[in-house]
């Protein structure tokens, strides 16, 4: 095998390939960085490298003029990422990360499209108190963010317990198989002493790690609540006689892109064989060291995996695989999915009870009049079973057996909280991302205004007797993509203040990417634009006609197959 050096891709390797290189394996300056009481923020090469632990640092953008203004350094303070692999954690978990975000970040939490947990504007002196918290909860923030894998998705799956216990099993061990092997994060953040001399070994990632971020998620059909397609590396169960045997691997999904730049685009991950259950960790870590090898290390704009795929071929990349691995992927099982959104509610399986309430853009707070935040707290103190983050943001209070659901349910009433079913089914599957005030690449409000964007879609869907009609809607602030808006049946992608690109035709199970219907709109076009869009759709659709599909039968746009020809 080459080299990495002797494989860089397009030239000279970026300056952040140098500052990993010169990080001694993700340290940097960061632990003399946090001593440094002057200001509230760290330098900006540290900042990079702290994104491999899990954190970045942020400043509150409504307040950036008013600081400015008055000569004041930018409100800086810190995102921390818990990773939650299968987005499962114990009620005990829970009231943990709770007091965290009561402690340090401003009474709120945020769960997140990957499954994970987000706290928000910790300031730089509770930074590290904040991680030595995480690490008591038994939790870790490693690896969240970074050129690294991800936490890896899950179906939390509700309806099937055997089969996700089993799933959730193998998702574990492959996000722990994949996690830097560095000291530099108990070192930093909780105070294990210096091993002086030593080297880490990174068996893996070697010292410049990956290239770019990688995901994995994995997803049990019919179920593809994770976006399976939207994963640079997504297994796809296959069960034999109601158990698992193994996975179909699909890969080079990716959803991230730059206004106006062609050569970037939103990919649709695809299939290339079926890997039984005892090859799967070597599968993945091939899949990984692939992307190490030949990701692009020159221009991180193209440095996902979909760009190394799309650039040399699928057939390339399945060669390799096979080479690497010494066998070959077998052929692809079938597999079918129905949906990508979450069954709200409560649901029985194998005797346990399972209750997924709708939370909306993940946000978990008290408000006037909705205590959701100490809802669940209430509930965590009483909880046996456990929670499970979604893909979608929501949560399931999970495993509740029979004798505990009255209490559970007597909360569940007490706070209000809710299973969102009163809403439009439209609402029920609506994403959308942080972005404003937080994000620092936000070019427009994502979480803060798609709720009243919905309420005025909302009386059009009424109007039209679309209630009940399961459309998958996603909102983002720009086209990083972070909640998926590529595979929506209707997508929001922000370019200025107020102004929104609309995307139409995404698949109802994840499955197809949407294609560009109108640029840069306001709130007033988007609502004429969609009306005699949903008036044609509730006169002509066929039975069991989704929104996506029938956008495209109707001739409103055309269908995306791949990527590539996502701007054409
Ligand atoms: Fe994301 C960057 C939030 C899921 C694609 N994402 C960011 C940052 C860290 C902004 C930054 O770099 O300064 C955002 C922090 C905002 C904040 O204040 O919290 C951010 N991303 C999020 C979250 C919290 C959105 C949410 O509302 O839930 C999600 C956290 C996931 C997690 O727990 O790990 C989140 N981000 C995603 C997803 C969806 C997914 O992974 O399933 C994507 C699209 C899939 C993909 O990666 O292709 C996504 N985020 C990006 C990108 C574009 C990557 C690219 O290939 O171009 C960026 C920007 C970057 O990496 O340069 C980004
Ligand atoms: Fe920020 Fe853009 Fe991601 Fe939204 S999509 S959280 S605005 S990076």
């Amino acid at each position: 095998m080459a080299k990495q050096e002797e494989l860089v891709q397009g030239g000279k390797p970026s300056e952040m390939e140098k500052i990993k290189k010169e990080s001694n394996y993700l340290r940097g300056t960061i632990a003399e960085g946090l001593e440094d009481r002057i200001t509230g923020a760290i330098s900006e090469k540290d900042n990079l490298l702290l994104k491999f632990h899990g954190s970045y640092q942020q400043d509150d953008r409504d307040l950036r003029n008013e600081r400015r203004r008055q000569k004041l350094e930018p409100a800086y303070s810190f995102m921390i990422r818990v990773r939650v692999p299968g987005g499962v954690l114990t009620p005990q978990q829970w009231l943990e990360m709770d007091a965290i975000g009561q402690n340090y970040g401003g009474n709120t939490m945020r769960l997140t499209t990957r499954q994970t947990i987000q706290f928000h504007g910790i300031i730089k002196s509770n930074l590290k108190k904040t991680m030595q918290d995480i690490n008591k909860a038994v939790m870790t923030s490693i690896a969240a963010c970074g050129d690294v894998n991800r936490n890896v998705m899950c179906n939390p799956n509700p309806y099937q317990s055997a089969v996700h216990a089993e799933v959730m099993e193998w998702t574990q061990k492959i996000n722990d198989h994949l996690l830097p092997r560095t000291k530099a994060y108990h070192e930093i953040w909780l105070d294990h002493e210096k091993v002086v001399d030593s080297r880490d070994d990174e068996p893996i990632y070697g010292e410049v790690y990956l290239p770019r971020k990688f995901k994995i998620g994995v997803a049990v059909p019919p179920t593809n609540d994770v976006d399976v397609f939207s994963q640079d590396l997504g297994l796809i169960a296959i069960l034999e006689d109601g158990k698992l045997a193994g996975f179909n691997i699909s890969v080079g999904g990716g959803m991230g892109m730059t206004h106006g730049d062609d050569t970037t685009y939103p990919q649709i991950g695809r299939v290339i064989g079926y890997s039984p259950l005892d090859k799967i960790i070597e599968v993945c870590e091939n899949i990984v060291k692939i992307q190490r090898d030949f990701g692009n290390r020159s221009d991180r704009k193209h440095a996902r995996f979909k760009y190394t795929i799309d650039s040399r071929g699928l057939d390339w990349v399945t060669n390799e695989l096979n080479e690497r691995l010494g066998w070959k992927l077998e052929e692809a099982r079938e597999y079918h999915f129905d949906h990508n959104g979450d069954r709200l509610g409560w649901l029985e399986n194998d005797g346990k009870w399972h209750f997924t309430m709708f939370i909306q853009s993940g946000r978990i707070k008290d408000v006037e009049g909705y205590e959701l935040m100490t809802g669940l707290r209430e509930i965590a103190k009483v909880h046996k079973g456990d929670f499970r983050v979604t893909g979608n943001q929501n949560v399931i209070i999970a495993n509740v057996s029979a004798k505990e659901k009255a209490k559970i349910n007597e909360l569940i009433k007490k706070y209000g909280l809710t299973d969102g079913k009163h809403y439009t089914a439209l609402k029920q599957n609506s994403m959308s991302c942080v972005a404003f005030p937080t994000c620092g690449l936000a070019m427009a409000e994502s979480e803060r205004y798609l709720p009243s964007l919905l309420d005025k879609l909302e009386v059009i869907l009424e109007e039209t007797g679309l209630r009940e009609e399961e459309i998958v809607i996603r909102m983002t602030g720009c086209p990083n993509g972070c909640a998926r808006p590529a595979l929506a049946e209707i997508g929001f992608i922000g370019k200025a203040p107020g102004k929104y690109n609309l995307y139409l035709g995404g698949g109802f199970a994840g499955e197809r990417l949407n294609k560009l219907y109108k640029e840069n709109i306001g709130e007033e076009e988007i609502l004429d634009t969609l009306r005699p869009i949903f008036e044609s759709y509730a006169k002509e659709r066929q039975e069991n006609e989704h929104f996506g599909d029938y956008v495209i039968r109707a001739g409103i746009v055309k269908k995306v197959e791949n990527g590539m020809d996502f701007h054409s």
